[in-house]
């Protein structure tokens, strides 16, 4: 296979616990966002618009949902002749294969699909993360920088630092002097958005190294990164001045999708010169009925509106029935709300049916959003 510039390692295997009901079946990569995406467009969505063509999808949580849903690529112009997406599980080998421990042994156990494409950098990437991004000018800052590592970082609020990698750069030439993943009490508010450029041979001799290690984690944030930066390797941060959210609670969930409404969103799901692709069937239109209202909404196709939605993300193929009140919700893929039903700051999941007249959720944002998992049935009494 011909070498490319670079390819890209998309780490899709998370649980997602924290986003509960919502990935009880389903792994966090695939959970439906936004009225018609899954969370893994975003980022197979900027691989496409920034020229990178090859990239090693890796599952493992759940993974049905996630490998039927990608298909050949198509959907993200991703299925050219020797490049496109490869779906690449945890394997057996001849001296047994295991389930990958953590996102530096999952991409171990595909130093082979990296040897295969031959590529000069390797782009690591999570599958949870909402952004447009062109990955492009990150790699020229690699290659200006003559690095070994570049991580894009970005600062976060401070009562938030503890929960990314945290960076102390020089101010001077943007080099890493410090790292530390998770730390409990930060001294920078610099955040690791876990997205990094590797000079191949630098990836795979520490990969190696690691492999080998036994109180290693296997982790990019807990050991790799750390273990470059003993060795004196050249790290370099890329900062990133734009929309990037890790959807990973229900709290930041909800806040996220309510960020893609209004007149001037501040995630703008209609951008033509970066679009967001996605491998949605093909539906009928949505029916409002004689008596559907609909205000500051998003509504997918399929759905059928015979009560009022406001303020609301109503995705593919859900159903609102008569005098239902629908506000600052999200109602996923094939929800159903019965006829007099309120449902209030709600996320409802894939499927979820609300009874007749079941009240649901409050207004009040000091109070917990309210979520109903996939499939659940929520009747009058709960
Ligand atoms: P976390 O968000 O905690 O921190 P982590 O749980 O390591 O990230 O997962 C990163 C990505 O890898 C996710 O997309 C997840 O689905 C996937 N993944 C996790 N384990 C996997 C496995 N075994 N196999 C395949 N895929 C797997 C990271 C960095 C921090 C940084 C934040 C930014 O470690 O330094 O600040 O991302 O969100
Ligand atoms: P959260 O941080 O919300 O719990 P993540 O997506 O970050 O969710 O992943 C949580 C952890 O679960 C990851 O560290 C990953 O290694 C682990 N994990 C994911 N899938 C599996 C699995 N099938 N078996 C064991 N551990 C898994």
């Amino acid at each position: 296979m011909s070498r490319k510039e670079c390819i890209a390692m998309l780490l899709a295997g998370g649980q997602g616990s924290r986003l509960g009901a919502l990935t009880s079946k389903i792994a966090k990569p695939a959970v439906s966002f936004g009225g018609k995406f899954r969370i893994i467009d975003f980022s197979l969505s900027n691989c496409a618009n920034s020229g990178i063509d090859t990239v090693g999808v890796l599952t493992q949580y759940r993974p049905y949902l996630l490998h039927a849903y990608l298909g050949s690529g198509a959907a993200w112009d991703l299925d050219e002749y020797g490049a496109g997406i490869s779906i690449l599980p945890p394997y057996a080998t001849q001296d047994g294969g295991a389930w990958y421990a953590g996102t530096a042994d999952a991409v171990t156990q595909n130093i082979d699909y990296i040897l295969e494409h031959d590529p000069s950098y390797v782009l690591i990437l999570s599958g949870d993360h909402l952004y447009r991004m062109d990955y492009h000018k990150m790699l020229a800052s690699h290659i200006d920088h003559g690095a070994d590592l570049t991580v894009s970082v970005m600062p976060v609020p401070w009562e938030d630092a503890s929960r990314f990698g945290i960076i102390t750069k020089d101010e001077e030439d943007d080099s890493i002097l410090k790292f530390t993943e998770k730390p409990d009490k930060p001294d920078s508010n610099l955040a690791s958005m876990g997205i990094y450029i590797f000079t191949t041979d630098v990836l795979i001799a520490a990969l190696e190294d690691d492999a080998i290690d036994q109180r290693s984690s296997h982790d990019f944030g807990c050991d790799i990164i750390p273990k470059l930066l003993a060795d004196k390797r050249r790290l370099f941060t890329y900062e990133f001045n734009g929309f990037w959210k890790d959807v990973g609670t229900i709290a930041s969930f909800h806040e996220t999708s309510m960020n893609l409404l209004g007149q001037d969103p501040e995630f703008d799901l209609y951008d033509e010169a970066f679009p967001v692709m996605s491998n949605d069937a093909t539906r009928p239109p949505h029916y409002i009925g004689p008596e559907g209202r609909l205000d500051d909404c998003l509504v997918s196709n399929g759905c059928k509106i015979f009560g009022t939605a406001r303020h609301s993300i109503i995705s593919t193929d859900c159903i609102v029935g008569e005098r239902v009140i629908i506000e600052d919700s999200v109602l996923l893929p094939g929800c159903v709300v019965k006829s007099g039903a309120h449902v209030s700051r709600a996320i409802l999941g894939e499927n979820s049916v609300v009874e007749e007249n079941v009240k649901l959720g409050s207004v009040d944002s000091t109070k917990d959003t309210a979520v109903v998992g996939n499939d659940v049935v929520i009747g009058k009494g709960e």
